[in-house]
């Protein structure tokens, strides 16, 4: 199964994408594809639709289109319970000790990743960043 992770402008201007890279291959997680993007107003916008009535729209689309992050999908078995379970909660105060947001995530908004939640979700999310990629 596959989902769809981004490594969130944070965790790029931090330096720390390389080690949330290697997280997610040593918890089994294979790379079948990725890219460095940097989203505009309108990418992060159209990536986040289904947020748009919420207080943090504008936020959260402004942090987005900040800088650099890194799109990718990925591989393994229950890749989206498993991804969203690596991840920690939300809001890094409640995320799970040992979760990649509990060690890398500045606040509830800049949260360093970014994993699909739901088969329908990952099957936009990775036609939104890899649009016509014949994936292997
Ligand atoms: P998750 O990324 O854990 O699935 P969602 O889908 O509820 O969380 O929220 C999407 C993104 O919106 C989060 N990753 C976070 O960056 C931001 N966000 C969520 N809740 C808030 C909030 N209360 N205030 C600011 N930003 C938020």
């Amino acid at each position: 199964m596959r989902t769809l992770t981004i490594v969130k402008p944070d965790a790029v201007a931090a330096g720390k994408a390389g080690a949330i890279l290697a997280r997610l291959e040593a918890e089994g997680f294979r790379f079948v594809a990725l890219r460095l993007i940097r989203l505009t107003k309108q990418e992060a916008e159209g990536f986040y639709a289904v947020h748009r009535e919420r207080p943090f729209f504008g936020s959260l689309t402004d942090f987005m289109s900040s800088g650099p992050a890194i799109a990718a999908v990925v591989e393994r078995e229950d890749a989206i319970s498993a991804l969203r379970r690596l991840m920690g909660a939300t809001n890094p105060e409640q995320a799970e000790a040992g979760t990649i947001r509990a060690a890398y995530a500045a606040s509830i908004e800049r949260n360093a990743i970014h994993g699909s939640d739901a088969p329908e979700t990952a099957a936009f999310e990775i036609g939104y960043f890899f649009p016509g990629v014949d994936l292997p």
